[in-house]
């Protein structure tokens, strides 16, 4: 098949379509197109249409239900919880968003837990939907069993992924994302499948030595970034995004799962913060004063996170999305499947 180029819409048409093929509702198979579609449009592989056929094997074994509906459980709290169901958890976030928005802004800081999802995507779609109510926000969640902790030799922690934003008027956000290890496994899985070497440093063996082989790293375990940081940033993520909600551990996942074959169970902690009730009655524009470290960040010749993605999404939204011919070939089965 030769490579296509599609618009983003029509993406979103054809992922929603085999969602729907496949079983799901279409309140759940709308949200999780729309991050895998926003994965690709914004030049983040390892997130986009790749994770449709891990999604689908999940399905298919009933590790995540394509039939759930997502329930909102409040109060009048700081603490709101969506239960995903064991459904997929864009449309848990979708449900719980717009009021942790509302509680932050009310009460100057809110959370929202998601219990019982299967979470695959990234976490920089959610943080950008807060940020465009107007607050800062963190994000967090386990994963399974994969990475060493610094010094350890074997898999314990997950990729655990961590990510921030602060809203910037009339801009978009400041945003940052990434795994606590070195690299997503999707990026390992992708150089596994393009036959390509890891760079040194990613991964050790099951014999606990360092390999740049994917395959062998897939089999033995990716290590944390920034060594004893990360393994500490990671092994926090397991505390506040598993524990502390009630919900599972990276190693507990694994448990449940038996097998990395499947997307991850567990749970997701998301805080957003008010800078205007945080900076009540202090001197100084909180807004403006971001902007004073962005302009002295960007004027050393640094760049900010997310601009890398936000250019790859200007193009797409001008041209499309152009996919390989091995992808659309891989689309066209998934959708006749
Ligand atoms: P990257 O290392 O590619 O990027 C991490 C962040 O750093 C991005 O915000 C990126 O912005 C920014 N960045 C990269 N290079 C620079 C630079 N030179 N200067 C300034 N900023 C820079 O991400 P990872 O591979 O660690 O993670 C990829 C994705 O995987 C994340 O979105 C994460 O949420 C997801 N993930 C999800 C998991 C899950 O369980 N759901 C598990 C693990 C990961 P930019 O994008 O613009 O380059
Ligand atoms: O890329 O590490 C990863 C990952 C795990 C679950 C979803 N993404």
């Amino acid at each position: 098949m030769p490579d296509t180029t599609l618009t983003i819409d029509e993406l979103t048409q054809l992922v929603t379509r085999i969602f729907l093929n496949a079983g799901v509702t279409p309140a759940q198979a709308g949200p999780v197109a729309q991050v895998i579609v926003a994965g690709e449009r914004d030049g983040c592989k390892s997130h986009g249409v790749y994770r449709i056929e891990g999604c689908l094997r999940t399905l298919a074994a009933g590790k995540v239900q394509g039939q759930a509906q997502p329930v909102l459980q409040q109060d009048e709290g700081a603490i709101i919880r969506v239960d995903a169901g064991g459904g997929f958890s864009p449309g848990a976030f979708d449900l719980g968003a717009p009021l942790l928005a509302r509680r932050a802004q009310d009460l100057g800081i809110a959370a929202l837990v998601i219990n019982n999802c299967t979470h695959f995507s990234a976490l920089w779609p959610e943080i950008e939907a807060l940020c465009d109510h107007g607050v800062a926000a963190l994000a967090m969640c386990p994963s399974y069993s994969t990475v060493a902790p610094s010094g350890g030799n074997a898999p314990l922690l997950g990729t655990n992924p961590f990510a921030f934003g602060w809203p910037r008027p009339d801009k978009l956000p400041y945003v940052f994302d990434f795994a606590t290890s070195v690299a997503a496994r999707g990026e390992i899985e992708l150089h596994r499948r393009a036959g390509t070497p890891l760079p040194e440093g990613w991964a050790i063996d099951r014999d606990g030595q360092p390999t740049t082989d994917p395959q062998e790293a897939l089999d033995g375990a990716m290590l944390p970034f920034g060594g004893h940081k990360g393994s500490a940033i990671s092994t926090m993520i397991e505390l506040l995004g598993g524990a502390m909600i009630g919900d599972l551990t990276s190693r507990e996942t694994l448990d449940y799962l038996g097998t990395t074959d499947y997307l991850p169970h567990h749970g997701e902690l998301l805080i957003a913060l008010s800078p205007e009730r945080f900076s009540a009655g202090r001197p100084g524009d909180p807004f403006a004063r971001a902007e004073t470290l962005f302009k002295a960040i960007s004027g050393q010749g640094a760049r900010l996170p997310s601009q890398r993605r936000f250019a790859a999404r200007e193009v797409s939204q001008r041209d499309g999305i152009t996919l390989s011919g091995e992808e659309m070939a891989r689309l066209t089965r998934l959708l006749d499947d």
